[in-house]
């Protein structure tokens, strides 16, 4: 793992991550053992992960998954609540399923295109659904939390989506964790320093069995889109990823985003030999520089 200068064998990395996980979790206050939480679980590798190292961790962990209605010839909905169910069963652990269409009458494919919303694709629908129902479920099944598998790439794509519109709204939402407020759960992303291949890498050695299928209406998506030049700068410069998300964290969390900083006048005077104003003391940093380019000794060469 370059951008952390650390390799890891098989049986410290299942160590690792976990260790990782308890130590966000702490950091951000995301939940405490006495909650209850529900994981929202769709049968990929972060959120199986997610639940599979929450329940490790000795936390109340149970799943929801949503049964959303979508087949296009793959087969999506059907085959990821079966891996779903059948990660459940081997842990002994406890799945609530919704199924839309038996809900409300209708698959998310259908009722995107009778709702017309989301220009030809059913992801306005899907997501509107998707929250609507974590949060129903959560409150009516009397979970505090709500967790979702959300990695590292997830939400630096998210926050460079949100940067290139300055969605500032949205910027000030972005958060590891989420307040309750008027009925609707906490929601924490305890994954989200994971680089996604590290959740990858996390799920085949730990052997879960997980959809490698990416939801077919994600394909051409802007998310994947972001996702694909983030990785390229990534391959440039390993950590920018991380870098980019931490110090948007640390900004937010200062108060620094989006508030106009008043230019500190308070400590800044002339400088003492060429009087334009400065915060260093004595000299500004030219002079400084000037004086010392002056001094030092010059090479016989020259
Ligand atoms: S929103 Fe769109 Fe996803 Fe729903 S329809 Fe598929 S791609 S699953 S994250
Ligand atoms: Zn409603």
């Amino acid at each position: 793992m370059r951008q952390h200068r650390l390799a890891l064998c098989k049986e410290h990395y299942l160590e690792w991550v976990p260790e990782q996980t308890e130590r966000f979790i702490k950091k951000y206050n995301m939940f405490t053992r006495n909650e209850k939480i529900l994981v929202a679980v769709s049968g990929g590798k972060d959120s199986l992960s997610l639940w599979g190292i929450l329940v490790r961790l000795g936390y109340q962990a149970d799943g929801f998954y949503i049964g959303l209605g979508i087949d296009e010839g793959i087969n999506y909905s059907h085959e990821s609540q079966r891996l779903t169910e059948k990660f459940a069963n081997e842990n002994n652990l406890r799945l609530h399923i919704v199924d839309i269409r038996r809900e409300y009458g209708q698959p998310i494919p259908v009722m995107a295109e009778r709702s017309h919303r989301g220009y030809g694709k059913p992801c306005a629908v899907c997501g509107l659904v998707k929250r609507h129902e974590m949060n129903r479920i959560a409150r009516d099944l009397g979970y505090d939390v709500l967790a979702t598998g959300h990695n590292l790439d997830d939400e630096a794509a998210v926050l460079f989506g949100n940067t290139l519109s300055w969605a500032s709204d949205f910027l000030l939402r972005q958060s590891p964790v989420l307040p309750s407020s008027e009925g609707l759960a906490r929601k924490v992303k305890p994954l989200c320093r994971f680089y996604e291949r590290e959740m990858t890498a996390y799920a085949i050695a730990r052997g879960i069995e997980y959809i490698y299928e990416e939801c077919p209406f994600a394909e051409g998506s802007q998310s994947i889109y972001y996702k694909e030049v983030l990785n390229q700068l990534e391959t440039a410069r390993p950590g920018t990823k991380l870098i980019f998300y931490l110090r948007f964290l640390e900004a937010r969390k200062s108060g620094e985003l989006f508030i106009e900083k008043n230019v500190e006048h308070a400590h800044v005077h002339p400088c003492t030999k060429c009087g334009q104003l400065t915060s260093a003391p004595g000299m500004c940093s030219f002079c400084r520089m000037i004086e010392k380019v002056n001094t030092e000794p010059v090479d016989a060469a020259e």
